[in-house]
């Protein structure tokens, strides 16, 4: 363990006393919702489990799920747990169709999400003497306000970018010797590109970045690394359960530790909501144990991942998640075949590409269709017409190799794919106009 180790006492606790802790949170969490919120009162007598139903963390599996439409539905306030005048601010979810999912923070959820973003910076190895650069988005959005707050925990310089503006944002890169990098991986590979076209690598400092907020393929995670010269830690969590920080990753990069102390994780089938054994692929499930104003318990995250407990060499005991693999809300039902971006993303760098591209479906004449535009880098762009139609040949023949279907391929020009400050938008789906 290195000195910059932020919790040893809770990161590195044991199996039993994880377990320990997690059971008397859960109790009092489950009785301070039933007492608090009239919403989860009625869920719970729905499915007649009371407080007393609720010993430990073995019992956890009695209680309902809460969905993203029960959030929906208890808009604004009816999932609210402490008195308003408690809660001293609010963060949303970008999301773009129906209405948004609102969370409040009292201090001490704000103190401890702030803890949870610290344990992540100092994961990647942060101190105070780093300059810390973020610009993930502020405002609504968990990104830019979460690993602010760490930043400050660790006693970092900090310097509050926020998105856009790419040209001010290397600017500030260079002058100010930022050391670690925090937006989401989309925007770390465009800054990426765009310090190389400027020729400023050489003027950067940047030793780590902390990425998430999207999926991102191991092998974009090699692509940033080498254009940034940087070692690139995947950062995990959603506005529901709080924002990043919810899992990290440590030095090993082989899954994020979810912050056990304060989350317990399940992971069940998505289809029929049964809990699944340890190392089964399935979605993954958080119960909030340590929030006062908007405790969750058995939110559906719509993520699929799988959980590990397999010893760490990095000390830390708590449990560690995949990458998620994919949503289950966004998995693309395409003549009927599962598909992920991430499987296409992971073909298009093994080949050679960088992640700018974007997934077409559509439907034609009662069937699907689905194209993959993606962007020749500008070596590709000067080859001949026929170099080229044999590089869409060899796409379309991985493509079906990995996915199982055809995928019609066109190759665009370079820079012709719109980039993204914050969450990249990877798919169109035309399906859902119609
Ligand atoms: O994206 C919080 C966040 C900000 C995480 C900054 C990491 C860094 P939401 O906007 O509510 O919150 O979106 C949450 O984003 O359910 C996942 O589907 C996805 N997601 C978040 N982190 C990762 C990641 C923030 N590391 C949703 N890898 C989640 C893949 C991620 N997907």
């Amino acid at each position: 363990m290195t000195e910059h180790y932020y919790q040893p006492d809770i990161e590195c606790a044991s199996r039993e006393q994880i377990k320990k802790w997690q059971s008397e949170r859960l109790v009092k969490q489950v009785r301070h919702v039933y007492e608090h919120v009239p919403y989860y009162r009625k869920m719970m007598e729905e499915k007649q489990v009371t407080p007393d139903d609720i010993q430990s963390v073995e019992d956890l599996h009695k209680l309902p799920f809460i969905t993203k439409d029960d959030l929906r539905d208890a808009y604004p306030y009816g999932l609210l747990a402490k008195p308003l005048k408690d809660c001293v601010r609010i963060q949303s979810t970008s999301g773009t169709t129906g209405r948004r999912v609102v969370a409040f923070y009292t201090q001490h959820d704000l103190d401890l999400w702030d803890d949870c973003c610290a344990r992540a910076i100092m994961a990647a190895g942060g101190t105070n003497e780093d300059v810390v650069h973020v610009c993930y988005g502020y405002g609504l959005f968990t990104g830019g306000p979460g690993l602010n707050g760490g930043s400050h925990k660790v006693g970092s310089l900090t310097l509050p970018m926020s998105s856009g503006n790419t040209d001010r944002q290397i600017q500030f890169m260079c002058d100010l010797g930022s050391t670690i990098l925090c937006c989401t991986p989309s925007y770390a590979a465009y800054l990426g590109e765009s310090i190389n076209e400027r020729g400023l690598k050489d003027q950067i400092k940047l030793k780590a970045g902390i990425f998430g907020a999207e999926a991102w393929t191991e092998e974009m995670r090699r692509d940033i690394e080498k254009s940034l010269g940087i070692k690139a830690y995947d950062i995990y969590g959603l506005t529901e359960i709080s924002g990043p920080g919810v899992a990290f990753e440590c030095s090993e990069q082989t899954g994020m530790h979810i912050n056990e102390d304060h989350f317990i994780a399940e992971i069940i089938d998505p289809n029929t909501g049964e809990v699944l054994p340890e190392g089964e692929k399935g979605e993954l499930v958080f119960t909030s144990i340590t929030k006062e104003a908007f405790p969750l318990l058995r939110y559906r995250t719509r993520d699929i991942c799988v959980l590990s407990r397999e010893k760490c060499s990095c000390g830390r005991t708590h449990v560690k998640m995949s990458k998620p693999m994919g949503r289950s809300d966004d998995m693309l039902i395409v003549k009927g075949v599962n598909v992920f971006p991430s499987q296409i993303e992971t073909v298009l760098l093994n080949k050679g590409y960088a992640a700018n591209y974007q997934i077409i479906v559509d439907r034609v004449n009662n069937s699907d269709t689905i194209e993959v535009q993606v962007e020749m880098t500008p070596e590709m762009f000067s080859d001949s017409l026929g170099r080229m139609e044999e590089r869409e040949k060899e796409l379309v023949g991985a493509l079906k190799a990995m996915l199982g279907i055809y995928a019609k391929v066109k190759l665009v020009a370079p820079k012709s794919i719109e980039r993204s400050e914050g969450k990249a938008k990877r798919v169109v789906d035309k399906r859902h106009l119609y």
